[in-house]
């Protein structure tokens, strides 16, 4: 019996390291200047978190067999712990975890902490039960104000623009789609409209919560990889239940030549 408990467990404890390192669940592709160091941390995380895992499972298997009963009458022992054990890899982990966060706070305050490069191309996320809208300033790079009573979704006028009277909302241009051109950086300006919600790229290797009366810059750069994969098409999610219609809450980022970025621009622009 003990036998067999010993292989059960370095079995699961093969199978789960042979599903990592053949990577059946993997990442998607990375299409994000700071996606690399990200990967790369979690990486690190990872082989280091599975070398304790693998070597505390294989000596549980061990022991299990080690110390089975023999049926040869010897009473069992029993441990009342050893102090000296305990600090050690109490210690030992503390710095483990410690040390792996120092590494990643560096990554997030990089993307977090540092502002957008001077000249990133300003748009305004909108979140609401249970869509997002984006907002790119016009030619005159100023978003106009937003006035809460003219919100209006039956007329399209989800950021209660007054186009009529506010000289700098003439040219804003608002979309359903996040069209951004590649290899230049880019500043998102989260808000919501009602409650909290996320916005999450996997393949931008990006999740930021979005809460309402708040605006939450985020920055990235797209790299050439994004045009390579699914036409530079990616899923946005919303990753925070938001409501009943949380499941189905999401957009599409289009990432695009400098050139079908500007002709996508003018498109847009004339259907406001
Ligand atoms: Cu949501």
């Amino acid at each position: 019996m003990a036998l067999a408990v010993a292989l059960v467990v370095t079995l699961i404890t093969l199978i789960s390291v042979g599903i990592f390192v053949a990577k059946v669940y993997w990442f998607p592709v990375d299409i994000s200047t700071h996606g690399a160091a990200m990967d790369h941390q979690f990486l690190l995380t990872l082989i280091i978190c599975g070398v304790i895992f693998v070597a505390a499972q294989l000596g549980l298997a061990y022991f299990v067999w080690r110390y089975r009963d023999k049926g040869d009458g010897r009473k069992a022992t029993y441990s009342h712990g050893n102090n000296k054990l305990e600090a050690t890899w109490t210690i030992a982990a503390a710095i483990v975890f410690i040390g792996l966060n120092f590494l990643g706070y560096n990554i997030w305050a990089k993307m977090h902490f540092t502002g957008a490069a001077p000249g990133a191309l300003k748009i305004q996320v909108q979140a609401q039960q249970f869509a997002f809208y984006f907002r790119y300033p016009g030619p005159d790079g100023e978003f106009g104000p937003t006035h809460l009573e003219k919100v209006d979704d039956a007329i399209g006028n989800f950021f209660g623009l007054d186009r009529a009277h506010d000289q700098a909302s003439k040219d804003d241009i608002v979309t359903a789609t996040l069209g951004i051109p590649v290899n230049r950086p880019v500043e998102l300006i989260l808000r919501s409209q009602d409650v909290e919600h996320s916005f999450f790229v996997r393949e931008l290797r990006m999740q930021q919560d979005i809460v309402p009366g708040m605006e939450i810059p985020i920055h990235f750069t797209a790299t050439e990889e994004a045009l390579k994969h699914n036409g530079g098409r990616y899923e946005i999610v919303c990753t925070q239940l938001c409501g009943l219609g949380h499941y189905k809450m999401r957009a599409f980022l289009q990432v695009m030549t400098e050139q079908d970025y500007e002709k996508w621009l003018q498109t847009q622009a004339a259907a406001q």
